[in-house]
Formats: structure tokens, sequence, C-alpha cells
């Protein structure tokens, strides 16, 4: 199977991009700020390592993927869509790896809903910047792979998909309705993510501290009426999830942590700030986040202007 990984070698992304390469999988991963394709060595501690192409978007064309996980950041998705198409890329099945709602959707528009699934990782990977050398952070190696059910079929190319990444050594599932998990994942992120930046520590805090435990069982609770709200009935109860995570990742930064601290953008808009506006729009009310949300908003450029 030919695969191309978008986004670099991001931590989510390079789990995914050696487990493939360790199946068997050609895979490619296609970066910005490259050019032409050379082979590198792509290591994630715990997983294993794989030398893969590398390639620049100058090289795309000639890649021609079956399936293309974009691994980016969810505010960059749309470019990288952009530049896939412009590649002339017509691949039979397109994987969502952001954090949060909106992204999965992004691509059900652009390329069908039966092409479009979302891969969720219950994973932390840790990654120093500007290396391809990252460690998995903890117990968890899960990722949850499916479309949504609305969108009728779903491409066998999923379950192919799944089987490689079991092969290459991730806890790798598919299910049939992909929605609430999704709202699971999300209740995690929405509970561990602003935490952790905060309180300005790794994702053990949520469980250690007491009043980071409290905020994040707050959050994890109020995303699981959220999702009730929005007719979801979530696989496990939210906050049991969330504290679940927080403890088999409690080495890692969580990713809003590893942006913050890196001076980057945080995805908060497409976790805590999609679900106070998600149980808006159905009539619900979603506080907690709201204010995390603002808090977050308010941090980011007083925390990236400390950084200079
Ligand atoms: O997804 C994550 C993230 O950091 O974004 C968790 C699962 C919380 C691991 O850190």
């Amino acid at each position: 199977m030919k695969v191309a990984v978008v986004g670099g070698c991001g931590a989510v992304g390079s789990a995914v991009t050696v487990a493939l390469a360790l199946a068997g999988a050609d895979v490619a991963v296609v970066a910005r700020r490259r050019s032409g394709c050379h082979l590198e060595r792509v290591t994630v501690e715990g997983l294993g390592e794989a030398a893969v192409k590398v390639c620049g978007w100058d090289a795309a064309p000639g890649l021609e993927p079956e399936v293309v996980v974009y691994a980016t950041k969810a505010y960059d998705l749309e470019a990288a869509v952009e530049a896939s198409l412009n590649a002339g890329w017509s691949p039979g099945l397109v994987v969502s790896m952001q954090n949060g709602l909106g992204s999965l959707e992004q691509l059900e528009r652009v390329y069908g809903s039966s092409r479009a699934v979302a891969a969720l990782a219950f994973y932390g990977v840790y990654r120093p910047p500007g290396s391809c050398h990252s460690r998995l952070a903890g117990r968890s190696r899960r990722v949850v792979v499916g479309c949504r059910a609305v969108s009728g079929q779903c491409s066998p190319s999923a379950r192919l998909l799944v089987e490689l990444l079991l092969a290459g050594g991730l806890d790798a599932e598919y299910v049939a309705d992909i929605e609430p998990y999704r709202w699971a994942k999300l209740a995690v992120n929405a509970a561990v993510n602003p935490v952790t930046v905060i309180a300005w520590d790794r994702n053990r805090v949520v469980v250690e501290n007491p009043y980071a435990r409290q905020l994040a069982v707050e959050l994890a609770a109020e995303t699981g009426r959220a999702a009730a709200a929005a007719g979801v009935e979530l696989p496990v109860d939210p906050v049991e999830e969330a504290l679940r995570v927080a403890d088999a990742t409690g080495d890692n930064c969580s990713s809003m942590l590893q942006d913050v601290a890196a001076g980057r953008r945080t995805e908060i808009d497409y976790i805590n700030g999609a679900v106070w506006r998600t149980a808006e729009k159905h009539g619900a009310q979603a506080p907690v986040n709201k204010a995390v949300y603002n808090v977050v908003r308010l941090l980011e450029p007083w925390l990236a202007g400390r950084r200079s």
C-alpha cells in the first residue's frame, strides 16, 4: 500500500509512519520546507525505527499515494489538502489525525464521506523540536480508526490500514462509527491539554495535583454532557477515560503544552472551543470549557512572548 503521511515528522504522525513502514507499506512523509525526496531514519522509542522517504511538496506529484494520512495541526489542514490537490493526488482513503472536532468534516467535504476516516491516537508521543526522533510516552499505544456512520459505507481500505498499524506494533482498532470515540478523545483532550498548560506540567499533574484533577474532572464531565446534547453517547465514562489516559501518558507533555512551549498556536479552538460551541448550538451550556478556553487564549500570546 502506498501511503503519504503529510505533516513532517510531528510526534503523532511519526508513530504511524514507523508502524506502517515496519508493516511493509511504502511510506513517504511529506513536509513543508523540504525539497526532493531523501531517505531518513525515523525513530520512535518504544515502537521501532524505519528508513522512510521524506519529501517536499515539489516531489509530491510522483508519489501517487493510495492513502493519505493528514498528521498536521488542525489549523494547517486546509493548506495541506490544497497542496495535495495541486499535486494531483486522488487517494482511495484520507485519514484525519487532528485533535478536536472539525478536521474530519473538512476532509469529508473535499473527498466524500466514505473515503474520509479519523485515526484517534490515545497514545502520547514526545518529540524534541527539530528532530525525527520521538518517544512513545507511557503505556498507551491505542489508535481507533473509522468513518462517521452518517457517511454510509466506509472504504474497505480503512480496515486494511488498521491491519497494517497492528502489524507495525500499534493497538489499532476499527470501529463502525467513529463519532462516539471522537467525543471520548475530545473529553480527554479538553480535560488534559489545557490543564497541563495552566499547571505548566506533564500529563500526570492531572491525576496527582488535586486542583488540576478537579478542573480536569469538571472539563471531562461537561464534555460528556455536550456530547449528550449533540446526541452522541460516549463508549466510556469521560471522566474515568480522561484520568486513565492522563495516568497512562503521565510522562508526556501534552501536545498543547508542547505547542505553547515552542511558541506555536494551540488547537484550543478545535478542543475546548468546539465543546462550548457545540453545547451552545444544541441549546446547552459548557461554562467550564468556555472559561478555560478564554484563559488559554489569554495565555497564548503571553507565553509566546516570554520565549523571545
Ligand atoms: O492527545 C494527547 C495530546 O497531548 O494531545 C494526549 C492523549 C493527552 C497525550 O498527551
